[in-house]
């Protein structure tokens, strides 16, 4: 709990919460404290290519179980998100430290360049270009949305490490995470033993109208971004509400330029956030949308162009990491119940190289990406004591956790 809130005091902002966006000074600082925790738990610390920060507790034989998350935020973080991974991480290995336990395997924790994608896209980048899901090459050259490249930024702070991508695979993975939902609160669940992640689908779009005088221009006569991008917006809600299920839409982020009171605009460009559980009915969105954008542009005289910012069809965890979690939980006396994740998380990239899963603790009021963002002691304790369980566990299988 003192790692948690001395890191949340990186970038602090008002309401409680933290800004630490990927490969800002921010971020930096707190990749320094967490490395420094994690010398003082005498682990070995690695830095890789891309940036991510691994650090082992060279015990045991073999691949190493892995846990871990991400400490960059978005804009309006808070304490508990992908922080809450990583130093529960921490804590595990130091309380099986101070009890003199020395599991079977050695037992890594990570955190992983960028899982937000809010200044770099795609989200989860980190992880990505660790399981072999992207080439090195490709992502040093992602640019942010102030600019910026990864490469330049990575070696501007100095974490554009040696360790080469894609890694030696661990053994297997798990992650401690807030559920950043109401599901669990609302049936008055402790942990959620989660299945899977949801599809994602990000896209950039950008709308070129026509500047014009915002007094002596005729209604009639207007091609104006600002009023596409708006019913943009309004149709993805829409196309949500009618598919319904797990599907969701998001406009989160709108810029208009000039941007200015008494001028039309010339362009607007904004992004599109769109998930689903099924894959298929996530096509479909992306098809009834790809649609509207075609109808809205002819109608409205504008000129649509689209940029494709991030694509991950949703991801099955291991059953055997799964059904532990499940078990564990029961086994100290916790309710417990299977879920999804509508949040990306770095588990679902891990997933791809080793058996892998998550455990979630309740958001209090679902909410998160937001300062306000709340999760209890006890619940952090029993989430945590859970990671420890399940490490133990996975660091006592010989071959293949399936
Ligand atoms: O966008 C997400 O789901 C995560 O916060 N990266
Ligand atoms: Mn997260
Ligand atoms: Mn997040």
């Amino acid at each position: 709990m003192q790692r948690l809130m001395d890191l949340a005091e990186i970038g602090s902002i008002d309401g409680g919460g933290c800004a630490r966006l990927a490969l800002t000074d921010e971020d930096k600082a707190g990749r320094d404290l967490v490395i420094a925790w994690m010398h003082d738990l005498g682990l070995s610390v690695t830095t890789d290519v891309i940036g991510n920060v691994v650090g082992v507790w060279d015990v045991g034989s073999g691949q190493p179980v892995m846990t871990g998350s991400h400490i960059d935020t978005v804009r309006t973080g808070g304490k508990y998100d992908g922080n809450l991974g990583v130093l529960a991480g921490l804590e595990v290995i130091q309380t099986l430290q101070e009890n003199n336990i020395t599991p079977l395997r050695p037992l890594a924790v990570a955190f992983f360049t960028n899982e937000e994608g809010a200044r770099f896209a795609p989200d989860m980048l980190g992880s990505l270009v660790y399981v072999g899901g992207m080439p090195i090459e490709e992502a040093l050259e992602i640019v942010s949305i102030d600019g910026a490249t990864v490469a330049a930024e990575l070696e501007r702070i100095g974490y554009n490490g040696a360790t080469p991508c894609p890694a030696i695979a661990p053994h297997s993975f798990i992650e401690l995470h807030i559920e950043q939902g109401p599901v669990l609160e609302q049936e008055g669940i402790r942990i959620g033993a989660v299945t899977g992640v949801q599809g994602i689908s990000w896209q950039e779009v950008v709308i070129d109208g026509q500047s014009n005088h915002a007094g002596t221009t005729p209604m009639s006569m207007r091609k104006d971004p600002a009023l596409v991008a708006a019913e943009i917006t309004v149709f993805l809600r829409e196309l949500a509400l009618r598919m319904g299920g797990h599907q969701v839409c998001t406009v989160g982020k709108i810029d208009l330029h000039p941007n200015l009171i008494n001028v039309v605009p010339a362009r607007a460009i904004l992004t599109l956030d769109v998930r689903n559980t099924d894959e298929q009915l996530l096509i479909q969105a992306e098809k009834e949308i790809s649609d509207f954008l075609a109808k809205i542009a002819s109608e409205e005289q504008v000129r649509i162009s689209t940029r494709p910012l991030a694509r991950f069809e949703p991801v099955q965890f291991a059953d055997s990491v799964i059904n532990m979690v499940h078990e564990i939980a029961i086994e100290h006396g916790h309710t417990v119940r299977y879920m999804p994740s509508g949040a990306g998380h770095d588990a679902q990239m891990l997933a791809r190289v080793c058996p892998s899963g998550m455990i979630f603790v309740q958001s209090r009021d679902g909410i998160s990406h937001n300062a306000a963002e709340y999760t209890s002691p006890e619940d952090i304790e029993a989430g945590s004591n859970i990671l420890l369980h399940s490490m133990l566990q996975m660091a006592q299988s010989e071959e293949t956790f399936a």
